[in-house]
């Protein structure tokens, strides 16, 4: 039975590791959490992500955490590629850690994968030759860049049905991934070279954010023009070949946000892709300048944000808008309180509901969680100072919370002229 080692046990590391253990390899999941191993040595998920549970308990017995590599067959690496915020360029640190900690198990024939998301190019500039000092050369060793597309709240359904592409370094290095994939992969498996694999994890995402910005900016022109955003983009994608996607308060994610300045790296000033990036950012800014509109007669409001995660029904806040959103209503001299059904930790005390409301002036809602579609607003009202609320989503029923005596603003929908 084939050994693998897979690095970083994260929301792609982890389902990644037990879907080949659950597939009858025997895995050591590796991360340099030492909670992390633990917790999971105990048969605790650190992760909320529907089906990891399950699949816990079918891994068992073929998977085993650590806090250190060692011998095995097959190397895969998914540690966290993030952004340096103050310099807006990839953080690859944590891909060379793993490349200089699987250097000193590799062994000829063995295969190293990386799915980390990383600029084009980096495989061969930068995490190859660190594999080299191993002392093999690359073809002694194979090599494939695998990158992931499963979408965090779906991703083992995705991760089992969504195809892939590989960029191999060889023939016989896209023959060994590609019977390790095959283990659980049910869609096809796509080769290509080892940058243009690279190159297309990036323009995936790339295009969706373009597409959530051009979204956002339809939405500040239907505002300006008193014409519901909402309805033109449903009616707009009645059209056979238009899918205009949804406006929102920002753009979260660890990867959505990222990854037009991982090209940015490699490919100076990308004017479209960086604008794009620029109207994603500043929705924070836009959401508020639309509640200070809402709450301007009232002196030092209090306001109440619905949802930090950085999308419905995921307990994950990274890059999320809802941060930016709160330090620039504080800094408004706004009273902010914060309430979140998932998230579990947060740069803000988490809340209750009912504490997170009381006494506040204005709602808004920054994340679409389910749960938010069925507020009762008649009870919500009863705790609040001042009955306002901005629905950054469109998931709320205005009407029942117009009857509840709410003053209700939705971003995109401006008052009919
Ligand atoms: N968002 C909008 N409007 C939309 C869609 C999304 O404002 O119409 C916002 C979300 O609220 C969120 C952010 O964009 O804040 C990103 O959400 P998402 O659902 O677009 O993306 P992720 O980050 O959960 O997953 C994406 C996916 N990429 C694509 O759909 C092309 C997923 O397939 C990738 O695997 C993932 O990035 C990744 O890890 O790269």
């Amino acid at each position: 039975m084939k050994k693998i080692c897979v690095l970083g046990l994260g929301y792609m590391g982890l389902p990644t590791a037990l879907l080949l253990a659950s597939s009858g390899y025997r895995v050591v999941g590796v991360d340099i959490n030492e909670k992390v191993v633990e917790s999971l040595n105990n048969g605790k998920i650190h992760l909320k992500e529907p089906g990891l549970e399950e699949l816990m308990v079918k891994a068992k017995g073929y998977f085993e955490a650590k806090r250190e590599p060692e011998n095995a067959d097959v190397f895969l690496i998914a540690v966290p590629t993030p952004l340096d915020h103050s310099t807006k360029t990839p953080e690859l640190k944590y891909v060379k850690i793993a490349g200089e900690m699987i250097a000193s198990f590799l062994k000829p024939e063995n295969l190293v994968i990386v799915e980390s998301t990383v600029p084009p190019g980096t495989s061969e500039r930068i995490v190859i030759p660190i594999l080299e000092k191993s002392g093999l050369k690359a073809g002694e060793f194979y090599y494939v860049y695998c990158p992931e597309r499963a979408i965090p709240g779906r991703t083992i359904y995705e991760m089992v049905h969504n195809d892939r592409i590989m960029g191999a370094l060889d023939k016989t290095s896209a023959n060994m991934a590609k019977e390790i994939y095959s283990s659980f992969v049910r869609g096809n498996i796509y080769l290509t070279d080892i940058r243009t694999a690279e190159f297309v994890k990036l323009i995936e995402n790339i295009y969706r954010d373009v597409n959530i910005a051009l979204a956002n900016e339809f939405a500040q022109i239907a505002e300006e023009l008193g014409i519901n955003v909402w309805e033109a983009i449903e009616l707009a994608n009645k059209h056979p070949r238009v899918n205009i996607l949804k406006p929102g308060p920002g753009v979260g994610g660890h990867c959505i946000p990222l990854d037009s300045y991982f090209l940015a790296a490699v490919f100076p000033n990308p004017r479209l892709l960086l604008t794009a990036r620029e109207i994603n950012e500043l929705m924070p800014n836009y959401t508020l300048k639309k509640v200070k509109e809402l709450v301007k007669d009232i002196k030092e409001p209090t306001i109440t944000v619905l949802g930090v995660a950085y999308k419905g029904n995921v307990d994950d806040a990274r890059e999320s808008p809802a941060l930016k959103f709160i330090r620039l209503a504080e800094n408004e001299g706004f009273k902010v309180k914060v309430f979140d059904p998932y998230v579990k930790s947060f740069e803000y005390p988490l809340l209750s509901l009912e504490e997170a409301v009381k006494d506040s002036d204005c709602i808004v809602v920054i994340t679409d969680h389910d749960l938010f579609k069925n507020l009762e607003p008649e009870k919500i009202g009863k705790l609040m100072r001042n009955r306002n609320v901005f629905d950054g989503r469109n998931i709320l029923k205005h009407e029942e919370w117009q009857k509840a005596g709410f003053k209700v603003k939705v971003l995109g929908y401006g008052s009919k002229l």
